[in-house]
């Protein structure tokens, strides 16, 4: 297949636009994979990564050139940069006759081509000619992804004549490992540095929740010989790769105001700085009591920025997460965020999430906060983030986001899931998104991703994306688009089916398709190999689930084509309620939980599978159990921040879903957890991350009958800080309340609330 060829379609305004149609040499060397799978990529879109602010392109190529005389600037005499352009073309040869023109903006190879570089931070000019490359940028990291284009160009068969003016609109682009639960690993993270670099994100900021050494407990200690040097591994890697590692610190929940404590954090920072960090942060977000003064907190950042960071002339300005990081948890009365403002020095940078803990960001968003804060807020993007939603995968596009923002912040990252590999989809439209806003088109970015990811399944990872991308009912009430390609058809048939009892049979047809689809592509990717292992380790739960979904949606579709036949029926019903079973137990077997397809699918195939046997019961006067999904327990709230908290069940296990932030308990506020029935409990378990005496200010009470109100002893188990056990062994119930009964609000977490019943 050496002779294939491109074509290019250069749209109207002939610059923001091109598109590649190409086969891809590379794809078809992949020797491992199935015939099947080569087959269905042949036709490539290639489209360059991020989407550039301007390129021009001539119809015309030429062949990638083995040879090359390579005159390079001394800027970049250290860097990475020529590392990489070398590791891209081998043929470096002094006299060969095609050239490659490399360098900053002061250095003499480039100086014809001086007043081509965008004169913004970051940005390049890329231009290949018959005979010459031509890659110069405004700075260092500006040639690197100067490089980077170069290297996306690479990948096609042959090089199109081109000439690219590029530079990112937000100033710091990429990720923070903020989330709670299992931190990421080591190879993981290696993996993401990569990823940045090549989607020139610039930024990478540790700050995993669970890591020990990062918050409490041992904030203050330094690290172990082990993790001391697997964070200079990830440093050195993320240098190779052109990303600022910062490393960040959370001491909000114990810190004391005190010269000790500022030394000890200091001497965490030196010790980190040792180790090669070069960025540093101190978040002070989820905690109460003393740590969350903002003038206390303003001293100790502007001590480490005058002491530490300033001295050291090689670092990156401070960043500083606040206590009240989100709109609705901000009382700009109260002066927090203004005394921040006012008092932190202008270099540091102060993030905030939006008007809510997970919400997305626009121009309004950003008009409130900027002024309160005296400069540009510093945005940490909770998205794809799922600590709070763990039994979902958030694989859906990223939308939502104001496209006209760029000049509002100075800095967009994400908040990525527990599992790194399946974030890439949204990470990969994060980088396009900060690179380039107004060109930003969601679903384009999005497919792109999973072409990235899996470029010979991507077909079948796109479908499998597609019913995977909405969270379920969550505490922080964000919902995303699910399964919107057969949303209408669903949708259709439910509607038809339930009103008039017809099948609508477009719909039929069209659902039936994609149940066929989510089968097979579940298989496709379980069975995929060596194409991207770690990304199917991460979802293979997942997969499992979701091929049960599409067998149950099949079931289902039996079930309503056969609903008038007595005897036919019968089998139809059996399978989908086995299936019923086979993905509750599923979901069982993780602890986290696992959910698919719950936006769309779940709720159309349900409805269907009752409408369906009701008709059926009605019809043949017969008792089958037309329910699909059963939770025995309800929770009623009138605290805001628990209203809206899933429960579970788990076998004999009952709970209600954690959450990570502060709890603004108000006075009388209480949480009450209902059955459906009258239940033996064997034990329950409250943990409310607070000091022992902090459960005096609660009453937990059971009733049988929801009128009569019977006290229960909260009874103090030491763990760290504090978990109730509570003496309800043998105690019949059908409500368990807790209320704040001290008259004034407490500030909590909630971290455990969890009964078992008796066999
Ligand atoms: C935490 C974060 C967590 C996220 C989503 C911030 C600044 N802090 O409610 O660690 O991953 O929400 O659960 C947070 O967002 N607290």
């Amino acid at each position: 297949m050496a002779y294939s060829h491109y074509f290019l379609h250069i749209c109207k305004d002939n610059i923001h636009f091109l598109k590649f149609i190409i086969m891809k040499k590379k794809l078809l060397l992949l020797g491992t994979f199935s015939l099947l799978a080569t087959a269905t990529i042949h036709a490539q879109e290639f489209r360059l990564q991020p989407t550039p602010q301007k390129y021009i392109s001539q119809d015309d190529s030429i062949s990638i050139p083995l040879q090359y005389q390579l005159l390079s600037g001394n800027s970049l005499s250290t860097g990475n940069t020529l590392p990489l352009l070398r590791s891209l073309m081998p043929g470096e040869a002094p006299k060969a006759g095609f050239r490659i023109y490399i360098g900053t903006q002061d250095d003499k190879t480039v100086k014809n081509y001086r007043k081509r570089i965008p004169q913004k931070p970051e940005g390049y000019f890329l231009k290949i000619d018959k005979d010459r490359i031509i890659i110069a940028g405004a700075d260092e990291r500006g040639t690197y992804y100067g490089v980077q284009t170069l290297a996306q160009l690479l990948t096609l068969d042959k090089l199109p004549l081109i000439e690219v003016s590029d530079y990112p609109d937000v100033p710091y682009r990429g990720v923070v490992e903020g989330f709670y639960g299992t931190p990421w690993s080591q190879e993981a993270r290696m993996r993401q540095l990569e990823f940045y670099g090549r989607n020139k994100m610039n930024v990478y900021l540790y700050g995993p929740k669970d890591d020990p050494y990062h918050s409490t407990p041992h904030w203050r200690k330094p690290y172990p010989a082990q993790e001391a040097e697997q964070i200079k591994q990830l440093v050195d890697k993320a240098r190779e790769n052109n990303v600022i590692f910062y490393w960040a610190i959370h001491p909000g929940q114990d810190i004391r105001w005190n010269e000790e404590d500022r030394s000890l954090l200091l001497q965490k920072f030196e010790s980190m700085y040792q180790l090669g960090v070069r960025g540093f942060a101190v978040f002070f977000d989820d905690i109460s009591g003393e740590g969350t003064q903002a003038s206390k907190q303003a001293e100790l950042l502007n001590y480490i920025d005058n002491h530490f960071v300033q001295p050291k002339k090689d670092v990156a300005p401070l960043v500083m997460c606040p206590t009240e990081y989100n709109k609705s948890w901000s009382n700009v009365k109260g002066g927090y965020l203004t005394t921040l403002g006012e008092q932190l020095n202008k270099d540091i940078q102060i993030m905030w999430t939006g008007n809510k803990v997970i919400a997305t960001i626009d121009k309004p968003t950003l008009e409130f906060i900027n002024p309160l804060i005296k400069r540009k807020a510093y945005i940490w993007w909770n998205f794809p983030v799922s600590d709070y939603v763990r039994d979902h995968l958030l694989l859906g596009p990223v939308y939502g986001n104001g496209l006209d923002v760029k000049d509002e912040m100075s800095a967009f990252v994400s908040n990525p899931m527990e599992h790194a590999e399946s974030s890439k989809i949204s990470l990969y439209s994060v980088a396009d998104y900060t690179w380039n806003m107004e060109k930003f088109d969601s679903n384009t970015s999005w497919k792109h991703a999973i072409k990235d990811l899996m470029p010979l399944h991507a077909e079948y990872l796109e479908t499998f994306a597609i019913h995977n991308s909405d969270l379920g009912k969550n505490g922080h009430g964000f919902r995303r688009e699910e399964s919107t390609n057969i949303q209408p058809a669903l949708s259709a048939l439910l509607k038809n089916y339930q009103e008039k009892g017809e099948i609508d049979e477009t719909a039929y047809r069209q659902v039936a398709e994609e149940c066929r689809k989510i089968i097979t592509s579940a298989d496709m990717l379980l069975a995929s190999g060596n194409e991207n292992r770690p990304l199917i380790n991460e979802i293979s739960p997942w997969l499992s689930q979701f091929k049960l979904v599409g067998e149950y949606g099949k079931a289902v579709l039996d079930m309503i084509r056969l609903q008038r036949q007595e005897k036919a029926f019968l089998p139809s019903h059996a399978h989908a309620q086995a299936l019923q079973t086979l993905m509750t137990d599923n979901d069982a077997r993780y602890p986290q939980g696992v959910k698919s397809g719950s936006g769309q699918l779940m709720p159309t195939f349900d409805a269907l599978f009752e409408a369906s046997t009701q008709q059926y019961n009605r019809q043949f006067h017969t008792a089958l159990n037309a329910r699909a999904i059963y939770s025995p327990y309800t929770l009623e709230s009138n605290v805001a921040q628990l209203a809206m908290l899933p429960t579970q069940q788990k076998g004999k296990e009952g709970s209600v879903a954690p959450s990570n932030e502060v709890i603004n308990w108000q006075a009388d506020g209480s949480l009450t957890l209902s059955m459906d029935r009258p239940r033996v409990l064997a034990s329950l378990r409250i943990d409310l991350g607070a000091p022992e005496e902090t459960y005096a200010h609660f009453r937990l009470e059971t009733s049988l009958d929801g009128k009569e109100w019977q006290h229960a002893d909260l009874q103090t188990a030491w763990k760290g800080h504090t978990l109730q056990k509570v003496k309800v062994e043998g105690r019949k119930v059908l409500k368990i309340r807790l209320t704040n009964i001290s008259g004034n609000e407490q500030k909590v977490y909630f971290k455990t609330f969890k009964l078992t019943e008796k066999e």
